[in-house]
């Protein structure tokens, strides 16, 4: 049977990117036979975070946000990333045999640099820690978002080199994608990838005001509403459409690319994703709600979660250590 992991990390409140890019397709993956592990990657969130509390609290969000969506814990290991500290020994093995030029090409390290983070080593070995995640379960496919494809191939690597110099250790994984390009890379507010780290996001349970007040900030033109348009090259199409079904889509695009007299102009389209966001989103936002007012579930779902993902990491950390000459 297959194994599937995946992970988010505790860095914000889960976006419109996290969630058609990722998390959605992870709890819809847990109706196919294999094993199923989500983790909250909070080793990873520590390379920005300073906030103790609001890193917990965090971590407790994400965990939330994937039951109140729909995931089922008896089909998933739902866990912390630091509750199984064996990915930070398999880290340090993976370290050992992975060339710094593999690291130093990585977009996503490049992207924080040009958006004017200051680096620290723990971001530029980021996906070593990535990598380390995945091949601690002998994952077969982790799904993921357009913007981790890199790190996935790198894992990749790292895996091939080890096992090249020490005998097959790690499982080779394949990264699953969305079908669809347009929930493979959400755009954010301003049309760049949507993230949390870039502050253009939308809060997938985001609600009244601050709904509205959000998508009004989504970048438009001054185009009027009687111009033809074409709809591919508007954030605010890309971001309703992933939430009309295929006759209402092509109802707005003909609309906006026919123009003339009646065309819905930015407003309509904004009104129209703030109610069907909304719409989306309700049930599971009032279940976020009960699950945060009683933290008793969150927290044995983590614990148990956090046993099973901890005896599977430990074996496959055995097996690098003996390999490579430290057992
Ligand atoms: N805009 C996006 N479109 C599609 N998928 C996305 N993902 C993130 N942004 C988009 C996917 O969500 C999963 C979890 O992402 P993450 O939080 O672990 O890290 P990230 O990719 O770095 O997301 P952010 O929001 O950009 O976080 P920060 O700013 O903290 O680094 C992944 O599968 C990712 O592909």
């Amino acid at each position: 049977m297959p194994t599937i992991l995946s992970g988010i990390q505790p860095t914000g409140r889960p976006h419109l990117g996290n969630y058609f890019g990722a998390i959605r397709h992870h709890i819809a993956a847990t109706a196919e036979p294999g094993e199923h592990f989500y983790f909250i990657a909070d080793y990873h969130a520590l390379t920005s975070s300073r906030d103790p509390a609001g890193l917990r609290a965090n971590v407790v969000d994400v965990a939330a946000t994937y039951l109140a969506l729909g995931l089922d814990p008896e089909r998933a290991v739902l866990f912390r990333q630091s509750d199984v500290p064996e990915v930070t020994e398999i880290t340090w093995l993976l370290a050992c045999v992975t060339g710094m030029g593999l690291l130093e090409r990585a977009h996503s390290f490049k992207d924080k640099l040009a958006h004017g983070l200051k680096p620290n080593v723990g971001l530029f070995t980021y996906p070593i820690l990535m990598a380390a995640d995945i091949l601690a379960y002998d994952s077969d496919f982790v799904p993921v978002g357009r913007d981790q494809v890199q790190h996935l191939e790198m894992a990749q690597d790292m895996a091939g080199y080890f096992n090249s110099a020490f005998g097959e250790v790690f499982k080779r994984p394949e990264p699953r994608l969305p079908e669809s390009e347009r929930e493979a890379k959400v755009p954010g507010l301003d049309g760049q990838k949507m993230s949390k780290s870039y502050g253009n996001d939308l809060w997938i349970f985001a609600e009244g005001k601050e709904l509205k007040s959000r998508i009004n900030q989504v970048v438009t033109d001054s185009r009027a509403p009687e111009e033809p348009k074409d709809p591919s090259g508007l954030v605010l199409f890309e971001l309703l459409s992933l939430f009309l079904d295929p006759a209402e889509q092509a109802h707005w695009a003909e609309r906006l690319r026919r123009g003339g007299p009646g065309a819905p102009g930015y407003g309509h389209l904004k009104a129209r994703l703030a109610e069907a966001m909304d719409a989306a989103f309700q049930p599971a936002r009032q279940r976020r709600r009960e699950l945060l007012a009683d933290r008793g579930e969150l927290e044995r779902v983590l614990t148990r979660g956090a046993e099973r993902a901890r005896s599977r990491a430990r074996a496959v950390r055995d097996r690098a250590l003996s390999a490579c000459g430290l057992r």
